[in-house]
């Protein structure tokens, strides 16, 4: 279609605006506006934005058809995108006009953005890098499709009873989703289970087919992703599965009506449910469905798109790259050799070739309870002819290894894709591994440590195919969306060039870190977003928080690993302090967490519920509440960050070293203006790097130290037994202090901790609470304290998105950006 008819595009005044809103509420709402809800107003809000979005869409995806343009596919199980209104307004840049469009409607634009259900569609750091490097693939316009899966059921909404996390289903999709456009005619079918059989083609060759025992059928539904004031719109694509009609009518021929229906029922639970498992895999059935699913039906689409733009299958590799978020799309390897072979009847070592280059792998994390495997029979019964390929795929690549290493038994079995030992398992991380031209970690250690330790004969037989990317966020929903008081406080001083220019334009504000009215007016910031959050908590759940004391924050998923529990030991040693009137140098605090525990995880559950049982006891005493609160932010999430990021002046990342992939939440603390307590772990390391070691609290074991420590045999209940001070704060939860008497309430956490405390939290306990006693030594000297959180902003601009997602283009994707 020519561009020309497409200049149909509304303008964006305000009394456009406002016509926009008003003509949406009458024929997509279909109400007079004297009856309506906020809900409808933000349907109405939500349909106008959208409608700005269109026309650069459609020139967008002009883009995604030329031929000599390379296409980033980033294969993700999550994208956790949080509420796409407020971002739309400001990467289309119409704040202004629609502020004083809604004020002339007599609604308030704040109450309408709040009405957005967000798409919780992660688990936490994963999903949410997805949603920032989309952000910033459109912004430095990058042709990308994000491809995923549409589940009906996000990550579920918590809340907190009784102390404990109690999960209620999260039904985001209940009220519409103005966001998406549903492509009917953008649907692949799925085979799943069944048997191949061998044959013979004409020319005499021997091919495999495979004989499906169910197909399902995956829809496309589209949501834009603007750029920022670039005028470029990406898509996710998310896919919705849904029952293949030629079965039904199979069924109902033969009169099995119920079997139709068991049928259709059985196809639309592939994407009914995200599992809500951080870290730990599962070894789910419907998992497996649920990732093969996706990945057939983007690749399909991408060999669609392929054709569209008149190339062939030998110019795939420089047609699209294939980012796999994790392992968890990792199926595409083998589905793309089975296209390319099977169905294309390409020879193997020519579509070998060509899956390699159109792959890549990042890994995201190094716990061994992490690395997905799917044990052989399961997988089997779900992809038969993808474990054959597989086993093909490992008997080449061993049968080089072997060549290369005559002898080494020993490293056959390591690399193999195979894990023998015992019970036999799929390996993902091998296949992704070995099915990609690079592999990437997602911060400098955590690439390093990829590399002496879980790929490490990997990297000996291919170094040139590691590389690291550190992790980025995008600043423009997580300061400029997020946090507006700083925003504009920025721009005034340096302009506005941040916003897409971190790297360069943000290390001006160092200049202004001695100045006394800059400060001041930086103070006054930070004070106005804790004041903001301090209301929030209040009105939400009735808590009560002082804005002058120390806002202290910890939200992440809760996770062992993440040691929240050291955070609540420190809480006790301040309390104990208290109680017995040693209260020297001790800051006023508020202690803040949030953050969700995979349903099944015992030990999280339970710290939980320690958290909240420090807190309640603290409430319910004078005498120590008036040093310091302890509050649970219940059901945290994208939307509920947007008040607490702003609001710290500290921010925890204490993880055990080594574990900690990169982390995220530290780049979003430290450019809001909280300065670090952190451990030598993940992006951390680098954070310091950049901001100064002055200006930042580090403590505890390096990675190396914990590897020693734990080689050497560790003892955690010497440690206790060793150290008066923790060896109270212990014995006081377990006295039952509080737990109204119950002293075994909190057994199972006590008896890990001086069991074998498999995070060294005992270990690192005195270094962690010293610590803490210079954040507090430091928090009352409010000059010094001002020109370090000022130091830190300006000294950020290296975790932008945007600079991460170049990297990937440089070294990994070899796109240019538009
Ligand atoms: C199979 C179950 C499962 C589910 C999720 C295994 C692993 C995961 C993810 C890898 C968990 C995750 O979100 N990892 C985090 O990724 C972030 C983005 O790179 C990092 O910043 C975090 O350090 C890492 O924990």
């Amino acid at each position: 279609m020519s561009t020309d008819v497409m200049h149909i595009g509304p303008g964006n005044s305000v009394a456009e605006l406002k016509e926009s809103i008003l003509g949406h509420f009458c024929f997509d709402v279909g109400k007079s506006p004297e009856y309506a809800t906020l809900h409808d107003w933000y349907m109405a809000v939500a349909y106008s934005v959208r409608e700005r979005m269109m026309e650069h869409w459609v020139s967008s995806l002009e883009r995604i058809r030329d031929k000599h343009q390379k296409i980033v596919g980033y294969l993700s199980a999550e994208f956790l995108m949080g509420p796409h209104l407020g971002n739309a307004i400001i990467n289309l840049g119409i704040e202004q006009q629609i502020k004083e469009a809604a004020e002339q409607l007599n609604i308030n634009l704040d109450e309408i953005l709040q009405q957005e259900e967000e798409p919780g569609l992660g688990n936490g750091g994963l999903g949410r890098l997805a949603a920032c490097y989309l952000d910033s693939l459109t912004t430095l316009k990058v042709p990308a499709i994000g491809y995923g899966i549409r589940y009906e059921f996000g990550i579920f909404d918590q809340m907190i009873r009784d102390g404990w996390q109690v999960e209620i289903t999260d039904k985001w999709l209940r009220n519409g989703n103005p966001w998406e456009i549903v492509k009917p005619e953008l649907n692949y079918g799925v085979k799943l289970g069944g048997k191949t059989q061998g044959y013979t083609d004409e020319k005499g060759g021997y091919r495999v087919k495979w004989i499906p025992e169910y197909e399902i059928r995956g829809v496309a539904y589209d949501t834009p992703v603007p750029g920022y004031k670039n005028e470029t719109i990406n898509l996710l694509r998310l896919w919705k599965s849904e029952a293949t009609e030629s079965f039904d009518f199979q069924a109902f021929d033969k009169g099995d009506y119920y079997g139709a229906v068991h049928e259709k029922v059985f196809s639309e639970t592939i994407s009914k449910v995200l599992y809500p498992n951080d870290v730990s895999e599962a070894g789910k059935k419907l998992r497996l469905s649920q990732q093969y699913f996706f990945v057939s039906c983007s690749l399909q689409d991408a060999l669609r798109i392929l054709e569209l733009r008149g190339l062939s299958l030998d110019d795939l590799p420089d047609a699209v790259t294939f980012q796999l978020n994790d392992t968890h799309p990792s199926i595409a390897i083998a589905e793309l050799m089975r296209l390319l072979v099977d169905e294309y009847m390409v020879d193997w070592d020519k579509a070998w070739e060509c899956t390699r280059k159109t792959f890549a792998y990042t890994n995201h994390t190094l716990l061994p309870e992490a690395l997905e495997k799917w044990s052989l029979p399961l997988f089997a019964h779900i992809l038969p002819r993808h474990l054959e390929i597989i086993y093909e795929i490992n008997s080449r690549f061993l049968s080089d290894i072997r060549n290369k290493y005559p002898g080494d038994d020993d490293r056959i079995r390591r690399m193999s894709i195979i894990d023998e030992q015992g019970s036999k398992y799929v390996r993902m991380a091998h296949l992704a591994t070995i099915g990609s031209h690079a592999v990437n970690g997602v911060s400098a250690l955590h690439t390093e440590l990829l590399k002496q330790d879980v790929l490490h004969d990997f990297y000996e037989l291919q170094p040139d195919a590691f590389f690291n990317v550190t992790n980025g966020v995008t600043p423009r929903r997580w300061i400029k969306l997020y946090n507006p008081r700083l925003a504009s406080l920025i721009s005034d001083r340096i302009g506005e060039r941040w916003i897409t220019h971190l790297e360069t334009d943000l290390i001006n504000l160092q200049s202004f870190a001695d100045d006394l009215s800059f400060q001041q007016a930086w103070r006054d910031v930070k004070k106005q977003n804790k004041t903001d959050l301090a209301h929030l908590l209040k009105q939400r759940f009735g808590m009560n928080i002082n804005p002058d004391s120390l806002f202290d924050i910890q939200v992440k998923r809760i996770h062992e690993y993440k040691r929240q529990h050291l955070n609540a030991l420190h809480i006790i040693h301040l309390y104990n302090r208290i109680k017995q009137k040693r209260t020297d140098g001790i800051t006023p605090r508020t202690f803040i967490f949030g953050g969700k525990a995979a349903p099944a995880y015992y030990l999280a559950k339970l710290i939980i519920k320690l958290i909240n049982a420090i807190g309640e006891t603290i409430d319910n005493d004078p005498e120590v509440n008036q040093f310091i609160r302890v509050v649970f932010f219940p059901d945290f999430n994208v939307k509920n960050g947007a008040h607490v990021y702003k609001a710290a002046d500290l921010s925890e990342q204490i993880s055990t070293a080594g574990k900690e992939a990169s982390g995220t939440g530290n780049m979003k603390f430290s450019m809001n203006g909280a300065l670090t307590i952190g451990t030598y772990d993940g992006a951390n390391i680098e954070i310091m790097e950049c901001v100064g070691e002055d200006n930042f609290f580090l403590f505890g074991l390096d990675a190396a130290e914990v590897k020693a420590i734990k080689q050497n045999g560790y003892h955690p209940y010497d440690v206790y037994n060793n150290n008066n001070d923790l060896k109270e704060v212990i014995d006081l939860i377990q006295s039952g202090a509080f737990s109204k008497g119950d002293t075994n309430i909190f057994k199972p956490l006590i008896n890990s901790l001086l069991g074998d405390d498999p995070y060294l939290v005992l270990q690192d306990y005195q270094a962690y609470v010293d610590c803490q006693q210079r954040v507090s030594a430091a928090y009352n000297n409010e000059q010094a304290w001002t020109k370090m959180s000022i130091l830190n902003v300006a000294r950020m601009g290296k975790f932008s998105s945007d600079r991460s997602i170049r990297d990937y283009c440089e070294n990994i994707w070899h796109v240019t950006p538009g």
